[in-house]
C-alpha cells in the first residue's frame, strides 16, 4: 500500500489537504482535511444584526454575494420583510448575484480546472503543473486554442465583476444587496450597461465556453465514470418576483426526487476539530477543540437526514431537469445528448464541467429576462426595523452548491449565527457512523495509474472545493 499526501492541494480556493491510500491500483480509502480555523461565526455574536450582512461576504473574495445573498434571505426572515419585497428587490438581487456565478464557472473551468488537462510545455503554467503532467490527450491545435482561451477568460471575468459593480457598488463584496431588497434603483444608463456587458459574456459562453466543455469531455470521457456520488442536495436559488426558484430545491436518495425538508439538515463533528455532538445549525455551536484526538479536519460534516450528499451543479442540474421550468430541461436534454451522458452522470468528475456549462448558459439568458423585467427607477427595497427577539434561515444555493445562514437575535444583537457552505458539505471528514463524506467517496475505489496523484486532482477540483468557505 502506498499513502499519498497532497497538502495543499493547489489551484482550489483555500488550503485543503487529502490523503490518498493507493493499493492493486486503486485509491483504497481517502480523507479530506481542511488545515485552518477562521470563526467567523463566532465574530458575529453580540453584533448588530445587520453587521451580519457586511461581515459574512468577507467569508469569501470568490463568491461573496453567495454570502450576501443568503445573509439577506435570514435578515428578511427576521426582520418579517420577505413578503413585501418588491419586484425589482427580487430582479436586481437576482442579477448581481447571477454575473457573479457567471465569473466563478468561468474561473473554475478555465484556470482552476482546464489545467489539469492541458499541456502546459513552452507557458508561463510549465513551472505551475510540472509535478502532475500526464495523460494529456488533446492535439497541439486544441491545446493551443485552449492556452488562447485561458487567457481570454480573464477578460470574461474582469467584465462579470463590472456586471456585479453596475447594481451592486463594487466587487468583490458588493454593497447593494440587503435585507428587505437591494440599494438602488435601476436607471436606464446602468440597465444598457448591464446589457451590453452581459451579451458579450453570453456571446463567450455560447460560441467558446460550451464548446470548450464539451470537447473536454469529448477527450476525457473515461471520467464520467469517476469521482461519483449519486446522492444530491439543493437548496435552490434566484428566486422570481412569484417567488418559485428558478433552480428548485430538493434532494436525490435512492433514487427518488423529494422536496426539501429543512428539518433534515444537521451537522455533525465526531472527526472534526470541535466539542459537540451533532445537532440542526439552528441551535448548533461552534467551539474549537484543536486537541480532539479522533479529529482530521476544520471542516465540520453536515448531513441531510443522516446522509452525506454532494451539492453543487451535478444537484441543481439533476434536480431542474426534474422539478425546474421546461426550457432547462430542454437546454440541459441537448448538452447531456451532445455529451451522450445520462443525468445520473453529471455526478462525476466530467459531468461537474458539463453542468456547470448547462446552467452558466441559461442563467446568462434568463438575466436578460429579468433586465427587461426590471420597472425603470421604480422601487427596491422595504423599510424595516431591528426586532429585539426573531430568527431567521436564508437558503440558497451557491455557485459550489447549498449554503444556508441561520441566525438567532436576542435583546436586538446577534445571540446565534451559524453557516452551512457549500464545500462544508463535499469536503466534510467522516461521521459519527464512520460515513465518508462527498469527496472522500468520490475518490474511493478509483483505479489510478501510478501514485494516484492526477486521478485525485481531476477528481478533488471537479467539485471546485473552497476552504475559505468550508470553514468560515
Ligand atoms: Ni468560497 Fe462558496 C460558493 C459559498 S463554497 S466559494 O459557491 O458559500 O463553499
Amino acid at each position: 500500500m502506498r499513502q499519498v499526501t497532497i497538502d495543499p492541494i493547489t489551484r482550489i480556493e483555500g488550503h485543503l489537504r487529502v490523503e490518498i491510500k493507493v493499493e492493486g491500483g486503486k485509491i483504497v480509502q481517502a480523507r479530506c482535511s481542511g488545515a485552518l480555523f477562521r470563526g467567523l461565526e463566532i465574530i458575529l455574536l453580540g453584533r448588530f444584526p445587520l453587521d451580519a450582512q457586511r461581515i459574512t461576504p468577507r467569508i469569501c473574495g470568490v463568491c461573496p454575494v453567495a454570502h450576501a445573498t443568503a445573509a439577506a434571505l435570514a435578515l428578511d426572515t427576521a426582520l418579517g420583510v420577505e413578503e413585501n419585497i418588491p419586484q425589482n428587490g427580487w430582479l436586481l438581487r437576482n442579477l448581481i448575484y447571477a454575473a457573479n456565478w457567471l465569473h466563478n464557472h468561468v474561473l473554475h473551468f478555465y484556470h482552476l480546472a482546464l489545467p489539469d488537462y492541458l499541456d502546459p510545455k513552452g507557458t508561463p503554467l510549465a513551472g505551475l503543473l510540472a509535478a502532475e503532467l500526464g495523460d494529456r490527450r488533446f492535439s497541439p491545435e486544441e491545446n493551443q486554442t485552449l492556452l488562447e482561451h485561458y487567457a481570454l477568460a480573464l477578460e470574461v471575468r474582469r467584465k462579470a465583476h463590472e456586471l456585479v459593480a453596475i447594481f451592486g457598488g463594487k466587487m468583490p463584496h458588493e454593497v447593494g444587496i440587503v435585507p428587505g431588497g437591494v440599494t438602488q434603483k435601476p436607471g436606464l444608463a446602468e440597465v444598457t450597461a448591464f446589457r451590453f456587458r452581459l451579451r458579450e459574456i453570453r456571446d463567450f459562453l455560447e460560441n467558446i465556453y460550451v464548446k470548450d466543455v464539451l470537447l473536454l469531455a469529448a477527450r476525457y470521457p473515461d471520467y464520467f465514470a469517476l469521482g461519483r456520488v449519486g446522492r444530491l442536495l439543493s437548496f435552490g436559488a434566484f428566486p422570481e418576483p412569484s417567488r418559485t426558484r428558478v433552480f428548485p430545491a430538493g434532494s436525490l436518495q435512492d433514487g427518488a426526487v423529494q422536496p426539501l425538508d429543512c428539518e433534515g439538515i444537521a451537522e455533525e463533528v465526531a472527526r472534526s476539530w470541535y466539542a459537540g455532538g451533532a445537532g440542526h445549525p439552528r441551535a448548533g455551536q461552534t467551539e474549537p477543540d484543536p486537541y480532539k484526538a479522533e479529529a482530521y479536519s476544520w471542516i465540520k460534516a453536515p448531513r441531510y437526514k443522516g446522509k452525506a450528499l454532494e451539492v453543487g451543479p451535478a444537484a441543481r442540474v439533476f434536480l431542474a431537469s426534474h422539478l425546474g421550468p421546461g426550457d432547462f430541461a430542454k437546454l440541459a436534454g441537448e448538452l447531456l445528448s451532445e455529451a451522450r451522458i445520462s443525468l445520473e452522470q453529471l455526478s462525476s468528475a466530467m459531468g461537474r464541467h458539463l453542468a456547470r456549462a448547462i446552467e452558466a448558459l441559461f442563467l446568462a439568458q434568463r438575466m436578460e429576462t429579468w433586465l427587461a423585467e426590471l420597472e425603470i427607477n421604480g422601487p427596491v427595497a422595504v423599510p424595516f426595523g431591528i426586532p429585539s427577539e426573531a430568527t431567521g434561515q436564508g437558503l440558497t444555493d451557491a455557485p459550489r452548491g447549498a449554503l444556508g445562514h441561520w441566525l438567532r437575535i436576542e435583546r436586538g444583537v446577534i445571540a446565534h449565527y451559524q453557516v452551512i457552505s457549500p464545500t462544508t458539505w463535499n469536503a466534510s471528514p467522516r461521521d459519527e457512523q464512520g460515513q465518508p463524506g462527498p469527496i472522500e467517496e468520490a475518490l474511493e475505489g478509483t483505479p489510478v495509474s501510478g501514485d494516484g496523484l492526477l486521478e485525485a486532482g481531476r477528481i478533488v477540483r471537479s467539485f471546485d472545493p473552497c476552504l475559505a468557505c468550508a470553514v468560515q
